[in-house]
């Protein structure tokens, strides 16, 4: 089988899985949210202020990828959710079959959100459909506000721009209004908000952006549940 043949093979199997992983999540009720960034852009930051806002009785789980090291799910563990590591030891983003298995002890039931972190990268995890019902894509102000362009399949899949670490703005030079137009070029309806994890600034709305979702995904399986 050619390299072209064989890819198309992989990701027709993703497809499939993350098919059934999607009809799951309808089926509990469950918000799936994919966070993709490059490395360092402050997923886990995002995850580690969303796991410390939210009420304690709140159902919500996290699974975070890396190439290496359990140190984001030890930095999330500290909230007292479930968390699970995914190690992918090489392989450069997450894919569904890797969601399916390290769901399996989790009872969906239990769940109202599901948060993935993605493997760092803006390039591979935007081929990968892991059954989420948003991808978010995050890019911090340290990056350069040409990346919608350079990397424009990620921001395309993306309903969300997070735009993180506006506190460093005073020290770099980032033009905001430049990043979102770029982002807009390439999805017309992304949504944007802007944070700093370090100060908290614009983390209520990013909550708020979550809440309105966890929403939608319970009235839709209620609806369904009484079709
Ligand atoms: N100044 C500033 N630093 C931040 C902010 N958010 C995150 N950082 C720092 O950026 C670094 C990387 O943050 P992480 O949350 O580990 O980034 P990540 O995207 O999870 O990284 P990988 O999992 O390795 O891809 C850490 O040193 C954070 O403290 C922010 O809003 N402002
Ligand atoms: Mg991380």
């Amino acid at each position: 089988m050619n390299r072209v043949a064989l890819e198309k093979k992989v990701l027709s199997e993703n497809d499939r899985i993350a098919a059934e992983l999607r009809a799951r999540f309808k089926e509990h009720g469950v918000f799936c949210v994919n966070l993709i960034s490059s490395p360092g852009s402050g997923k886990t930051s995002i995850l580690e202020r969303t796991l410390a806002t939210l009420p304690k009785e709140a159902r919500v789980a996290v699974l975070t990828g890396d190439i290496q090291t359990e140190n984001d799910a030890t930095r999330l563990k500290r909230f007292g959710f479930p968390v699970k590591q995914i190690t992918t030891g090489g392989t450069c983003h997450l894919d569904a079959r890797m969601i399916q298995r390290h769901l399996a002890d989790w009872n969906l039931d239990d769940l109202e959100i599901l948060l993935i972190e993605n493997v760092g990268n803006l390039v591979c995890p935007s081929s990968y459909d892991l059954g989420e019902e948003a991808k978010i894509v995050i890019l911090s102000v340290t990056e350069g506000e040409d990346k919608p362009l350079k990397y424009p399949s990620i921001f395309f899949k993306s309903e969300l721009l997070i735009l993180n670490k506006v506190d460093l703005l005073p020290y770099v030079s980032f033009d905001m209004d430049a990043a979102v137009e770029n982002a807009r070029r390439v999805h017309p309806a992304m949504e944007t908000i802007s944070v700093s994890c370090t100060t908290g600034d614009g983390l209520e709305q990013w909550l708020e952006w979550l809440e309105v979702r966890r929403n939608r995904a319970r009235n839709e399986r209620r609806n369904v549940v009484h079709a």
